[in-house]
């Protein structure tokens, strides 16, 4: 196993805590069997790394690796045409509901090869990975078929053979209500979207359970059914909730214990008083925001102040946020919903982690995997200033074994 010594470093340990960031100024970080040994000023480094491996940063900036935690990675086609579609004046609704949206997607994926889907995935994959991500959440969903939604999840796990890069699956088999149950959404959840469930659970394909809770796709009370069955299978879950409308999904969320509601720009108090009792992340998707050119901005002051934590992630799809950069969503988050750039940084790493269930990740702390971002600036408020620029030096995956 490879030892190394980083030093000279600017480290945003991001630390809870008083510090901004957690900064350490002229930090060092020793690496060994994959997890960071030590963390701290390079004067004070204990005398037994000095022949380790060394690496003098000269100054430049290191974080912890960055977490997309909210991504439809996987899908065939593209909705190019819709988007035209949209400058023409037809709304995302309008276009859902006329059988395009989603469900054209769903056509696509449903035609494409394992191998294809692999191949764009990775193309995706690529582009998060040299921005520093190494963790990246990829749901299913455009199969809604038992079939389709085992085969975007494979590909899902692929991606992490392919790539060092570490893969969340979720099951979103409760996404959108395919062509052929149209108006029988109820049939659908319990023909195909809960033997879907129980089938990539039993492949050990689904890390967690995710749903659409809006007028466009399921009801409260329909995922209701796929939490119940998520819970007796012992799977986390997480939502769309609070997207177009306030149907409740995020109280909803709560009351499974849920990891993350996510986009909640309709979120209401009784919403995040039920996150802030059950300890659920609010997952921020300010591409998503972006795209549809919605109005109504998430309650981030609420959030704030009853300290929920919060990530933001690009939710890369075709539809509404065909967006394949975390730190363009991280600016995203300052300029739309003014949030901090530290709030932001959290928002794409420790919180971002939160949102997944991981603990081992997500900041820059002894016993913690060796995940992290070298990056060519001083200050870490630059990664979410600039627009369109990657200012990554290295990314280090699992200490590079
Ligand atoms: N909300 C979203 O932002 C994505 N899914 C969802 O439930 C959009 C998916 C798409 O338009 O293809
Ligand atoms: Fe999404």
């Amino acid at each position: 196993m490879r030892q190394r010594l980083l030093t000279h470093a600017t480290i945003a340990t991001m630390a809870p805590g008083d510090a901004p960031y957690g900064l350490v100024a002229d930090g060092a970080i020793a690496l060994e069997n994959g997890e960071i040994a030590w963390c701290g000023p390079t004067g004070e480094a204990p005398a037994a790394y000095r022949d380790w491996e060394h690496q003098d940063l000269e100054g430049r900036l290191v974080t912890p690796a960055l977490i997309d935690c909210h991504t439809h990675l996987i899908f065939g086609g593209n909705r190019a045409r819709e988007f035209e579609m949209r400058l023409e004046g037809a709304s995302y609704e309008e276009i859902a509901r006329a059988g395009g949206g989603i469900v054209s997607t769903v056509s696509a994926t449903r035609e494409t090869t394992e191998s294809d889907l692999l191949t764009d995935a990775l193309t995706r994959a690529d582009a998060l990975i040299a921005e520093g991500v190494s963790a990246i959440e990829i749901k299913s969903g455009y199969g809604l078929d038992i079939n389709t939604e085992l085969k975007m999840l494979r590909v899902a796990r692929r991606v992490a053979e392919a790539r060092p890069v570490r893969v969340r699956t979720s099951f979103l088999g409760a996404h959108a209500i395919p062509p052929e149950f149209k108006g029988r959404a109820d049939a659908y959840i319990d023909d195909v979207c809960i033997p879907a469930l129980e089938a990539a659970h039993a492949a050990g394909l689904a890390d967690a359970v995710d749903g659409f809770c809006e007028g466009i796709a399921f009801t409260p009370q329909q995922i209701a059914r796929v939490f119940d069955k998520a819970r007796a299978l012992g799977l986390p879950v997480k939502l769309h909730a609070e997207q177009l409308s306030n149907l409740g999904g995020a109280k909803l969320a709560a009351g499974y214990g849920a990891l993350s509601a996510d986009h909640l720009e309709h979120l209401d108090e009784a919403g995040i008083v039920a996150m802030a009792e059950a300890g659920t992340v609010a997952v921020l998707l300010p591409g998503a925001f972006y795209t549809l050119r919605e109005t109504k901005v998430p309650p981030v002051a609420l959030l704030r102040e009853r300290g929920i934590p919060i990530a933001v992630a690009t939710d890369c799809n075709p539809g509404s946020s065909p967006l394949a950069s975390l730190l363009l969503a991280m600016n995203m988050s300052a300029t739309l919903f003014r949030m901090t750039p530290e709030e932001a940084l959290a928002g794409a790493t420790r919180n971002a982690a939160k949102a997944l269930g991981l603990t081992d990740t997500g900041q820059v702390a002894a016993g913690r995997r060796a995940d992290l971002a070298i990056w060519n600036v001083e200050h870490p408020a630059e990664l979410t200033y600039r627009i369109g620029f990657n200012p990554l030096h290295e990314r280090i995956f699992g200490g590079d074994a």
